[in-house]
């Protein structure tokens, strides 16, 4: 998609620290760190949210998820725990949308989220 921020990310349209490819995703650091590792996992290919993403290409989602994983191994956190997030939709926080996972850990994290 041409207008797609994340897309730009895959292109290299867009500058970002990448920490980890794989054949279908891309791990990001988030511009704004809402903790010490905040990276996001997205899919080459665009695809707007989540439900959507699991309806067309599940295997894809696995993969995304697996990612997000040995990242959190790779970031010393796996261990000690982390929290993956998929905002969906506006009322949840979702600004960007091209699917993204967010990683987060290396602190302690609250429950419930706000
Ligand atoms: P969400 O609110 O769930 O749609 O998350 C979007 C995230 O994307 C947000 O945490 C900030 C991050 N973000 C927005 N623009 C950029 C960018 O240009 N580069 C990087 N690395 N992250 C971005």
């Amino acid at each position: 998609m041409t207008d797609c921020l994340f897309c730009k990310i895959v292109s290299g349209d867009v500058p970002a620290t990448i920490v980890r490819e794989s054949a279908g995703t891309v791990a990001f650091r988030d511009i704004n760190p809402q903790a010490p590792t905040h990276v996001l996992v997205i899919p080459r290919d665009h695809h707007p949210t989540v439900g959507e993403l699991a309806a067309s290409d599940a295997e894809l989602l696995a993969e995304m998820m697996r990612e997000a994983h040995e990242v959190a191994a790779d970031e010393g956190i796996a261990e000690t725990g982390y929290r993956v997030v998929f905002n969906t939709g506006s009322q949840a926080g979702q600004t960007v949308f091209h699917v993204h996972a967010h990683l987060l850990g290396g602190r302690g994290l609250n429950w419930p989220p706000g």
